[in-house]
């Protein structure tokens, strides 16, 4: 929906281009173009990879650093043709994954989304997504505002990101073949 911002106007006339300029500063204005500006930290983030194209679970922690509850509504990511947010429960002696709609994070406290629990759920991957790999996430919150992520992807045996603050594997001996980035 914002894509048409990114055709640079080339040789426009000067009024034109002038009006262009203040519908672009109208728009930076709107709430709606408040990309990035989520409240919310991101840590540990996190995948559980699969194989066979099988789902994934997406995990992490978020912080929100406001005043004011602050949901997360959805996430997107072009390695993924389909993502929901899931929550995991007990319903008799099975667990079961439920879709929900969003997940409130209160006034500076923290939600954890973690193996049996809250996970953005990864669907379609549209490349070969393997272990060692980082697949952004762009988190979207109440409000229209977003937040990218990069998720570590690990074995299906992981319980957590690895590395500490989750940075990325690279150089560390046994994580495979050519890392190269
Ligand atoms: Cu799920």
């Amino acid at each position: 929906m914002i894509n048409t911002l990114n055709s640079r106007p080339h040789r426009l006339p000067r009024r034109a281009a002038l009006t262009f300029v203040l519908a672009a500063a109208a728009l930076a204005a709107s709430p709606a173009f408040a990309a990035d500006s989520a409240p919310v930290q991101a840590s540990n983030a996190w995948i559980r990879w699969l194989p066979a194209g099988l789902p994934a679970g997406g995990y992490m922690q978020l912080r929100n650093l406001s005043d004011k509850p602050v949901d997360l509504v959805g996430a997107a990511s072009a390695d993924y043709g389909n993502t929901m947010l899931h929550h995991t429960v007990k319903k008799g002696n099975t667990m079961e994954m439920l879709p929900v709609p969003r997940v409130t994070i209160p006034p500076h406290g923290t939600v954890a989304f973690q193996p049996g629990g809250y996970h953005i759920m990864l669907m379609q991957p549209k490349k070969a997504v393997q272990p060692g790999d980082q697949v952004p996430i762009t988190l979207q919150f109440s409000g229209g505002s977003t937040l990218r992520v990069e998720f570590q992807v690990r074995k299906p045996d992981a319980t957590g990101p690895g590395a500490a603050g989750g940075m990325n594997m690279h150089g560390m001996p046994g994580m495979g073949d050519g890392q190269t980035k």
